[in-house]
């Protein structure tokens, strides 16, 4: 069987192909934006960039409501915002196999925050698959269809961003025919409204030990026999950290959740010390606690509660390094934070608003977060996408004069919009900023809906967004070019002075994104 060198998002992304998709949808995200592109590039199948990752698990959700396959992929902070459909897609179950595939990213390469999908698996009380490399990314993705099929739920593909970046080779396999496409209606168990709910969630519990017997049945976690009195409980892709320094000890893989408590109590019973390695927050070493009187781990203090675990830190308990290989380097290296790049529209749009002074500036997530650093310190605070205007309400609300908040299009268009019509509705004296790059340049220039095309590059479209917020109610609504210093500068001086909700859209294409489009 032939095999090739693939990224870990391409490891997924063929699974999924060979899988007998009929749609993929996503949200930018690192690490996982990689998957759809995958899918767009080396396939013909349906595939979409949707306005956020909501709207996105909800659309494959619809997919598998004909019976047919769908692949949805996403960051992990994704999560947060797709977790209402996510949620209650568990009790009313799934027809066509439906994946959502999660890049976690421990260490916050390209993240808010370091938190752990797994975690939100056993919140809806779905299978987890947790591959080690790229070949099991791919054979786990999968099987995940399968899995989702036969149990009638959503299977979640937990990666993070050390394998979903790395290159590792994957055999090539078939691809499986489609599902076909059927109307299907049976609302007892389609419609969740409050008299079915109970029956629901009673059905979503008995598939519990369904799940369980899966997992078993497949040997998802496997038990590696060794001699000596200390054991390892392996994760993911810490499965490969312990092959790679010490194949004698006893190792328990873990590839598959729910947790198989029986496995892991046989696993451990003659163990006198067991070290749990996981990357994220830790999962399996809390239960494991009850079980165990000798477990080394995150909670324990053996290993760090936060940053990515990482070889380094596992070398650390196997030959009590007192350093770790990275923590030498930073000796040596140089720090390079991300910085606008030259010629960033962003750039000139900050000039212009630091210069009319306004009392404070909520940012949201993208290039422009970039202009918090120094020299700009532009802006005051950053949580999450679309937080910017809402914040910038909250503020303004408190009598402080002259907020402004600062958001990209499509940042705006994931989940912006709603709060610019709060903010009207409950009468904000705001500024919003709404730097039109018409591009997601931060996760690799995406097209948003601004630009009038698909994920595909076809023609769509454009969403105005003049348009759209003047039908939002903004009070005015002013389009300028960012390089137009002065005009900018006009334009947002005015803005801050008068009260109600003024929106300026500071429209230029990103740099990069100019730059190549002209060759
Ligand atoms: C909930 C969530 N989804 C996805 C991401 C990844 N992400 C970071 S910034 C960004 C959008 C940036 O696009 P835009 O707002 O247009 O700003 P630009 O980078 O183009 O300046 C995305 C999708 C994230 N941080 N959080």
């Amino acid at each position: 069987m032939k095999k090739n060198l693939m990224l870990g998002t391409s490891a997924i992304a063929l699974g999924a192909i060979e899988a007998g998709i009929s749609y993929a949808t996503s949200y930018p995200g690192t690490p996982a934006t990689q998957i759809l592109e995958y899918i767009v590039t080396n396939s013909n199948i349906k595939a979409e960039w949707s306005v956020n990752e909501k709207v996105a698990y909800e659309v494959a959700y619809g997919v598998s409501l004909t019976g047919r396959r769908a692949l949805c992929s996403m960051k992990h902070v994704g999560l947060n915002v797709a977790s209402d459909p996510f949620m209650t897609s568990a009790y009313l179950g799934v027809r066509g196999g439906l994946v959502l595939a999660v890049g976690d990213d421990p260490g916050a390469y390209s993240s808010q925050n370091e938190q752990d999908s797994r975690f939100y698996a056993t919140f809806a009380k779905i299978p987890c698959l947790e591959p080690s490399d790229g070949q099991e990314a791919k054979e786990m993705t999968k099987l995940a269809f399968d899995i989702s099929e036969e149990v009638g739920l959503p299977v979640m593909i937990r990666s993070i961003t050390r394998l979903l970046h790395c290159f590792s080779p994957v055999k090539i396999g078939k691809r499986r025919k489609e599902n076909p496409s059927t109307i299907y209606k049976n609302p007892e168990n389609m419609i969740a409204v409050p008299k079915h709910v109970i029956n629901l969630h009673k059905k979503l519990n008995e598939k519990q030990l369904k799940i369980l017997e899966i997992i078993k049945k497949l040997k998802l976690n496997r038990v590696f026999p060794g001699k000596s009195k200390r054991g390892f409980i392996a994760c993911g892709i810490t499965y490969q950290y312990v092959m790679e320094l010490n194949k004698k000890m006893p190792i328990l893989k873990i590839s598959a959740y729910p947790l198989d408590e029986d496995l892991i109590k046989n696993f451990v019973s003659n163990l006198e010390e067991v070290i749990v390695l996981e990357e994220g927050y830790p999962l399996v070493e809390k239960l494991l606690r009850a079980l165990h009187p000798n477990v080394k781990g995150k909670i324990s203090g053996d290993l760090p509660l936060e940053g990515e675990l990482g070889i380094d830190s596992i070398m650390k308990i196997f030959n009590g390094r007192e350093k770790t290989f990275s923590e030498d380097l930073k000796d040596y290296l140089l720090p390079r934070p991300p910085v606008l790049c030259l010629g960033c529209p962003h750039r000139e749009f900050y000039k212009a608003l630091i210069k009319a002074e306004p009392n404070f500036v909520t940012g949201d997530i993208g290039c422009y977060t970039l202009g918090a650093n120094p020299p700009l310190n532009a802006i005051d605070t950053c949580l999450c996408m679309g937080a910017s205007i809402s914040k910038a309400s909250g503020i303004a609300s408190q009598g402080i004069k002259r907020v402004a908040a600062v958001i990209g299009d499509s940042t705006f268009i994931h989940t912006g919009i709603p709060a610019l019509i709060n903010a009207v509705y409950n009468k904000s004296n705001i500024l919003i900023c709404i730097l039109d790059n018409s591009s997601v340049a931060m996760t690799g220039h995406q097209p948003t809906p601004v630009l009038g095309l698909t994920a595909r590059g076809e023609q769509t479209k454009a969403i105005d967004l003049y348009q759209l917020c003047k039908a939002c109610g903004a009070d005015s609504v002013e389009v300028v070019d960012p390089y137009d210093k002065e005009k900018t500068y006009e334009a947002i001086k005015a803005a801050l002075d008068s009260p109600g909700v003024h929106v300026i859209i500071a429209k230029r294409p990103c740099i990069l994104m100019a730059k190549k489009l002209k060759s």
